[in-house]
């Protein structure tokens, strides 16, 4: 069973499945930039910033953010009555990953195939009264969550100023490291 919380930002975590991808196309180019070594965290709000800054202020406010995904929430109702089904929200989602592998040049690869099996997942976890429908309330919800995560410092906006989310609790560092283990 795929480990996921059910408190797990959807917005944000996507953010990061996507901002992996310039690391991992990075691995195999030859030259370029070294990657940040900073944390994931860090990617994905510098790619909700760039995602969702509308006026290119560099700050992403909860309008903006609201705009952009009632855009994209309405751009996959492919059938138009105001709700997202499983094909449709992967499709949507699948739209995006495609644009971004084009950008990069980059033919669909094992981790592509991960990323689709995980927007399914997440249609799961973003209906949150299981219907097998993401309506605009729950979008909504979830948008409202995602962003209130986002904005560290609690300021309104999304920006470089919110400090970072603390590292998973399943990172290697914070391996317990009793001996009581078994
Ligand atoms: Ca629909
Ligand atoms: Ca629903
Ligand atoms: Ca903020």
């Amino acid at each position: 069973m795929t480990r996921i919380s059910t408190l797990a930002p959807p917005v944000l975590a996507l953010a990061a499945l996507l901002a992996a991808l310039p690391a991992a196309a990075q691995q195999a180019a030859p030259e370029g930039e070294a990657p940040a070594p900073g944390r994931a965290g860090g990617h994905g709000r510098d790619y909700f910033i760039a995602s969702y800054d509308r006026d290119g202020d560099g700050r992403v406010t909860l309008a903006e953010y609201g705009a952009v995904r009632d855009e994209r929430f309405a751009g996959a109702d492919a059938d138009g009555d105001g709700h997202l089904d499983e094909a449709e929200y992967v499709a949507e989602f699948e739209g995006r990953l495609k644009l971004q592998y084009a950008e990069q040049g980059r033919e669909p690869d094992e981790f592509w195939d991960r990323a689709i099996k995980q927007a399914h997942v997440r249609h799961a976890v973003v209906d949150r009264d299981r219907d097998g429908l993401l309506s605009a309330e729950e979008q909504a919800m979830v948008a409202e969550d995602s962003f209130a995560r986002g904005d560290t410092n609690g300021d309104g906006v999304v920006s470089t100023d919110d400090p970072l989310p603390p590292p998973p609790a399943d990172a290697p560092e914070a391996a317990p490291e009793t001996g009581a283990s078994n």
